[in-house]
Formats: C-alpha cells, sequence, structure tokens
C-alpha cells in the first residue's frame, strides 16, 4: 500500500517520517512519500500511480476538494480537503484539519480569533471555530478569497480596523516558510499586544510571526501539534478505505511520541 503528501512546497514535510514510522510501529506493511505537483490536476492521476490515498497541502486542498466524487464531514462545509481515497475509481475526501487543530487549542477557552490568511487551511479552522461558537475574524490581503468565508467578519489588510482584542491570533498564511511576517510588522505589533496565544500553521522553524509573539510576551505554538493529529485522523481514514484493523491506541501514542 502506498501514499503520499502531495503539495508545493512539500520538501519541508514531515508527514512521510510520521506516517512511515506509525506503519512501522503497527507492522503494517506499507509506505508514505512525498510528492512535489507543478500545477493543478484532477487529482485521479495519483491513483494511476498506485496510491490508494494522500494527504493534500498548500496550495492544492480546494482543488483536491473539487476533484472529489463525495466528501464527508466537514469537508463539505469548509470545501477544502486535506486528505483523499480512491475507491473504485471514485475520489472521497475528508478534512482532518480542522479536528486536528480543535484539539490543540481544546483546552484553552478563547473568545475571539483573528486567522491571517483565507486559504483552505484558513476555511478548515474558520468553520471548527464557528462550530465551536468563538467569534472569528479573517484577515486577508485581497478580498476575492474572502467571499468564500459566509458568516465570519472579513477584512483586507487596507480595510482592517480592529474593533475588538483578539485573544487567538493565528498565522494561516505560508508567510513562515517564506521567512517573511504575514501582514505588516508594525499592525503585527498592535494586535499581538491583546493577544494570549500565537499559532502558526507552519512547523519545524521559528517564523517571524512566532518570533514577534515571542518578544511580545504571548504564549506560541507552531504547527507541529496540528501535523500529528490531523496525521492520526488521515491515517485512521487510510487504514479503514483498505479494511486494515489495527490498535488505534498505539497509532495515537506512537504519533503524539515521536520526535520530530
Ligand atoms: C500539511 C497540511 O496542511 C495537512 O493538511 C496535510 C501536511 C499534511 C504536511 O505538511 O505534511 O495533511
Amino acid at each position: 500500500m502506498q501514499f503520499a503528501v502531495v503539495g508545493n512546497p512539500i520538501n519541508h514535510s514531515l508527514s512521510p517520517l510520521l506516517h512511515n514510522y506509525a506503519f512501522e510501529v503497527l507492522g503494517i506493511n506499507a509506505f508514505y512519500g512525498r510528492y512535489c505537483l507543478d500545477k493543478e490536476k484532477d487529482f485521479r492521476f495519483l491513483q494511476t500511480l498506485g496510491l490508494k490515498g494522500a494527504n493534500i497541502t498548500i496550495p492544492f486542498k480546494e482543488i483536491a476538494f473539487s476533484s472529489c466524487d463525495e466528501t464527508f464531514g466537514i469537508a463539505k462545509k469548509i470545501q477544502a480537503v486535506n486528505t483523499i481515497v480512491f475507491c473504485n475509481n471514485k475520489i472521497f475526501g475528508y478534512n482532518t484539519d480542522a479536528m486536528g487543530f480543535y484539539e490543540c487549542i481544546a483546552s484553552f477557552k478563547f473568545k475571539n480569533t483573528l486567522i491571517l490568511g483565507a486559504g483552505g487551511s484558513a476555511k478548515a479552522l474558520a468553520c471548527i471555530l464557528q462550530e465551536k461558537n468563538i467569534d472569528t475574524t479573517i484577515l486577508n490581503r485581497s478580498s476575492e478569497r474572502l467571499t468564500s468565508f459566509r458568516g465570519f467578519e472579513t477584512y483586507t489588510f487596507d480595510s482592517f480596523k480592529p474593533k475588538k482584542a483578539y485573544d487567538l491570533i493565528i498565522n494561516a498564511t505560508p508567510s513562515g516558510l517564506e521567512n517573511s511576517f504575514p501582514i505588516h510588522k508594525e499592525q503585527l505589533i498592535e494586535i499581538l499586544k491583546q493577544a494570549q496565544l500565537a499559532f502558526d500553521l507552519v512547523y519545524g522553524r521559528e517564523t517571524p510571526f512566532l518570533q514577534l509573539a515571542q518578544s511580545s510576551k504571548i504564549l506560541i505554538q507552531d504547527g507541529k501539534d496540528m501535523l500529528v493529529y490531523q496525521a492520526i485522523l488521515a491515517f485512521e481514514i487510510f487504514m479503514q478505505s483498505q479494511g486494515v484493523v489495527f490498535d488505534k491506541n498505539l497509532l495515537r501514542e506512537a504519533m503524539k511520541n515521536f520526535e520530530l
């Protein structure tokens, strides 16, 4: 059985390490690799390569949603998928980012959240926060992508005037991968002043966003835990689609304790 994570850029992805470690611990004969996709495509081509399923990352989560024959759970509302499986020539799509993210912040009590960015990951977080009744505002460079955030307060960088304090600030842009700030530094300093937690979805590096938050004495969290939680849920979907029975507790334990 083969699986992969598909995106661009993809070199930074730790998903292969995580999934291959779980296969080893659980004694499952399978392999998980990385695929750098140069441009949007119908995701059916992955099945012809012999993959049983895949994780999808930036910038393809929304196009992957449109490639699906059927989508399940919160993916329908988010209209972006990060987990697909191939069954009888059909693509089934799921979104495990939403719950994966929520598991990371469930122990906090947040009132107002500000999400920077409006891509597929931002949508997943916005939907789960809305489901959990946490007031959520989206801030994005351009207005086009904001139209899909119905029922949310949305702003472009130019129109943004904070009317309230945000206790959770999430960087859902890939700015950390480019070593840059998601919004103007001065604007970020102002927003961070009243925050409790700064969360960056990028993992494995100290992003400028998190460095700035840390210097403002705010709690910080990178995307590592979210990577692990969304991977556990994706792994379960992959194995279920193949009828593979395994010890779910052992999976959780292995992935959570794996030194990324
Ligand atoms: C990143 C994401 O955003 C997830 O949705 C994918 C991945 C995995 C990664 O970096 O490997 O499932």
